[in-house]
């Protein structure tokens, strides 16, 4: 029977929820508005006991009379930079998990009809905000923007901001307790004061209706939640200029048909200056027009089958041994996939900064994103599904308008069982009521060779309720080989476009070795490797995509061998220093095939 306080529990619980599901709405294009960084050396305390909140370090108090004191102070302390990752700041934080407090003044002009928001785009992994000495926001996730309303916290002069950020992992995380790459903490990407007019144009949606080539699909939305307001949307180059009126919600759509419409493509990225204005607001934006479909085996763009020349990389300078943060990171990263003749990318694991999207879209790369539902996630546990689900809103909410974007990614290397399937079709929910257009899909890893149809299978029905099926298979490292390379056959999600998201086994840049021995951590041996595994590519039916891992050798605490370096995973097609591998020319070759075709 059910008690009086189970039912209470329960209803309790639906509140939490149905609270947790709603993400904070971001406003939309930030580097498009008027900001002012906040960038720059931060105070900061380590806490490793977690002290602060008792000690009201936020509150940033000084000793007055003779007998005052407190125990803790920024100023004359720790500098650290933002944005940055701590742990490459300074030697003592190279493993740190724990808390740090960053602060820092703020003299603030706050002129009358504006507001402020305060964004971060990113805090790692989950923070506290404090702004003169109260609380104004918390944000957990590593890897997604969040912005907090400040324009009635404020004073003119010498604000105190203070954030306590915090890295441990937990078994409720996104992700978890273990993943393969580094676990940064700090404020790693850029913080802005952002100056919007009091009432402003707060989101938009402009995109190619997903079939046809013609018909634009627009959906914008002010900050005033009122009937009525006139919007104006403006395609100067393809004379377009469309009046919509907003709804009782503050929001507008209109779709129109345009002619002349130069579609995006790798080969061609072109993109559209997009102005919209309300009668108190404006802002443009460089956006581009494509169109993404699957039909049977295949993944169209702009109405032609494509295949999928992918690379991923970690958000991370392997030779500054650091989070990448700046827009000359994100050109180093990006030129050197470009010069492997890449088209896409697969941003591992997580989503990476708006530099890196912004700039892959520019150059031409088509982008698939995840958030780390990475291994080892806590699927049954309805807090940690809700926290992911806000993940993925704020990772759409950010970069709906890159065309660039095909893939959502819902997961990486998950088993199946019930929970998973609940939580994993509570993500492609999340994606779809904030676009419905985009392709979904989820790398896997347990693929079987069956001895008797000498074949690679997989009994994983979930991958039916998926738009492209990806599956991650390291055969020849992780995995020895059932046969000979030509002789190995698929048989996994016919019917459906099938991605290999990684593959790729460890070699030591410039170390020599036997073309068949694994531990020689050898650049033969990984040549070798690649061959193979191209072979069998070649014989796998419905393969659109491949994306060897990785394109940088990265750090990870997972490593521990000696040849590995100390905490680097190595299976770079470039080293750590920059320098190219062997099996770098193999993959370039290959991807530059598809050219002379
Ligand atoms: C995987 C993971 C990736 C790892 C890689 C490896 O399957 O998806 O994050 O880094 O294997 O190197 O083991």
């Amino acid at each position: 029977m059910r008690t009086k306080k189970h039912i209470i529990l329960t209803l309790l619980s639906l509140i939490l929820v149905s609270q947790n599901c709603r993400s904070q709405e971001l406003i939309a294009n930030v580097y498009g508005r008027n900001y002012q960084l906040l960038n720059g050396k931060w105070n900061a305390i380590i806490d490793p006991y977690d002290q602060g909140i008792r000690m009201g370090m936020f509150k940033n108090k000084k000793p007055v009379g003779k007998t005052d004191f407190y125990e803790y102070s920024f100023e004359e302390g720790l500098i650290l930079n933002v944005p940055s990752d701590w742990n490459s700041q300074i030697p003592e934080l190279k493993f740190y998990e724990g808390t740090v407090w960053y602060a820092r003044h703020l003299d603030i002009k706050k002129k009358e009809n504006e507001r402020l928001l305060l964004y971060f785009n990113a805090v790692s992994y989950r923070c506290k905000v404090y702004l003169n000495g109260n609380e104004i926001g918390q944000h957990e996730g590593g890897f997604t923007p969040f912005q907090i309303d400040i324009t009635d916290k404020v004073k003119e002069n010498d604000n105190f901001l203070a954030v306590a950020v915090n890295n441990t992992r937990t078994k409720d995380a996104i992700p978890a307790m273990s993943f393969d790459w580094w676990n940064y903490g700090g404020i790693t990407r850029d913080v802005m004061l952002v100056t919007v007019p009091q009432k402003y144009i707060k989101d938009y949606f402009i995109q190619l209706d997903k079939f046809n080539s013609d018909k634009i699909n627009a959906h914008i939305s002010l900050s005033d939640k009122k009937e009525g307001q006139k919007i104006i949307l403006e395609i100067p180059e393809l004379k377009v200029r469309k009046e919509l009126v907003t709804d009782l919600s503050g929001s507008a759509q209109l779709s129109f048909t345009t002619r002349k419409l130069q579609r995006w493509s790798p080969e061609s990225p072109k993109l559209y200056t997009v102005v919209i204005s309300s009668d108190s607001d404006k802002i443009e934006e460089k956006i581009g027009f494509r169109n993404i479909y699957v039909k049977e085996e295949d993944v169209y763009l702009n109405g032609a089958p494509i295949f999928m020349r992918s690379i991923s990389f970690h958000e991370e300078i392997p030779q500054r041994k650091g989070r990448a943060f700046s827009e000359s990171d994100a050109i180093m990263l990006l030129s050197e996939a470009k010069a492997l003749g890449a088209n896409m990318i697969r941003l591992a694991h997580y989503p990476q900064n708006e530099y890196i999207v912004r700039n892959a879209e520019k150059m031409g790369f088509l982008l698939w994103e995840e958030i780390p539902i990475w291994q080892g996630i806590d699927f049954g546990n309805e807090q940690t599904k809700n926290k992911a689900g806000t993940m993925i809103k704020e990772m759409i909410m950010r970069d709906k308008n890159r065309c660039a974007l095909i893939f959502w990614g819902v997961a990486n290397e998950t088993a199946t069982s019930e929970p998973r399937n609940q939580f994993l079709r509570y993500l492609i929910n999340c994606c779809h009521e904030l676009d419905t257009t985009r392709l979904i899909t989820a790398a896997f890893d347990l693929a079987r060779y069956n001895q008797e149809t000498k074949a690679f299978e997989m009994k994983d029905p979930f991958i039916k309720e998926l738009d492209v099926v990806a599956i991650n298979k390291y055969m020849g490292w992780y995995h020895n080989w059932p046969a000979k390379p030509e002789q190995v056959k698929w048989n996994i999600a016919s019917g459906q476009p099938l991605i290999i998201s990684e593959f790729g086994g460890e070699a030591l840049y410039g170390k020599k070795g036997k073309v068949d021995i694994k531990s020689s951590w050898s650049e033969d041996y990984q040549t070798q490797l690649y061959l193979d595994n191209l072979k069998m590519f070649s014989h796998i039916p419905n393969l659109r995509g491949i994306s060897p891992w990785i394109l940088f050798d990265f750090r990870s605490p997972f490593r521990f061998h000696p040849n590995q370096g100390g905490e680097w995973n190595r299976k770079g097609l470039v080293s750590d220093q920059g320098y190219r591998k062997k099996a770098w020319y193999i993959i370039r070759d290959y991807y530059s095939s598809f050219n002379k075709n």
